[in-house]
């Protein structure tokens, strides 16, 4: 058995659940929830950076990050699926990919702001300076055309961003990006596991 290290709202997290249940591998994972602000969670000997996801191999290898595992867990089911073998559809969803890890990267960075530092230290530049990337993002992404096929590590990737800002942000981001909504509605009738992964808090 696999044992992925992650926690219930993490949306890279959620990227590996999501992509097991696409393969059908996620019955030979354990997902033992993890505290990436406990010092003394077994987390930071397993992923040095002290990050989730992280995921434990049964050789006892650990592997991350949530792009690595994505890709391990294609292989794992004969390559192709999650990231296509052609080029040109490889590179799309792999930027697709960065793209939308990016919109969680930046994200995460403003919740940190919050969560992590007293008012007093707090910069509202540094966080204007992240919103700005998420809100480029999403203007990009409205105006490109989407995969229709959402069972690429692009696809998920970006499921999980939208699926993040709705958590943390109210959904803010659905005012302006018609297109991108319909998207994600569409995403989650053809992947169940985008609902079943759905948090509240
Ligand atoms: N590039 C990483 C990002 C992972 C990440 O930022 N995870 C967050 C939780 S969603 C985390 O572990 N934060 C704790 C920390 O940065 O110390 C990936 O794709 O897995």
């Amino acid at each position: 058995m696999m044992i992925l290290r992650s926690s219930p709202p993490s949306p890279f997290g959620r990227k590996v659940k999501i992509a097991a249940s696409v393969l059908g591998l996620f019955e030979k994972m354990q997902v033992v929830v993890a505290d990436t602000h406990d010092a003394g969670d077994p987390l930071r000997g397993q992923n040095p950076l002290g990050k989730i996801p992280a995921l434990i191999l049964e050789s006892g290898q650990v592997i991350y990050d949530s792009r690595v595992i994505l890709e391990y867990l294609d292989l794992l089911s004969g390559g192709g699926r999650l990231i296509p073998r052609e080029s040109g559809p490889r590179i799309a969803s792999l930027t697709l990919q960065s793209l939308a890890d990016g919109i969680m990267d930046a994200s995460i960075l403003r919740i940190y702001e919050v969560r992590m530092r007293p008012p007093e230290l707090r910069s509202a530049a540094w966080v204007e300076h992240q919103k700005g990337k998420v809100e480029r993002a999403l203007a990009s992404l409205e105006g490109q055309a989407l995969p229709n096929k959402c069972e690429d590590v692009g696809s998920i990737a970006l499921a999980c961003a939208l699926g993040y800002l709705d958590l943390r942000f109210e959904g803010a981001w659905r005012s302006g990006h018609a297109r991108l909504a319909d998207w994600l509605a569409d995403f989650e009738r053809q992947v169940p596991a985008f609902g079943t992964t759905r948090v509240k808090t």
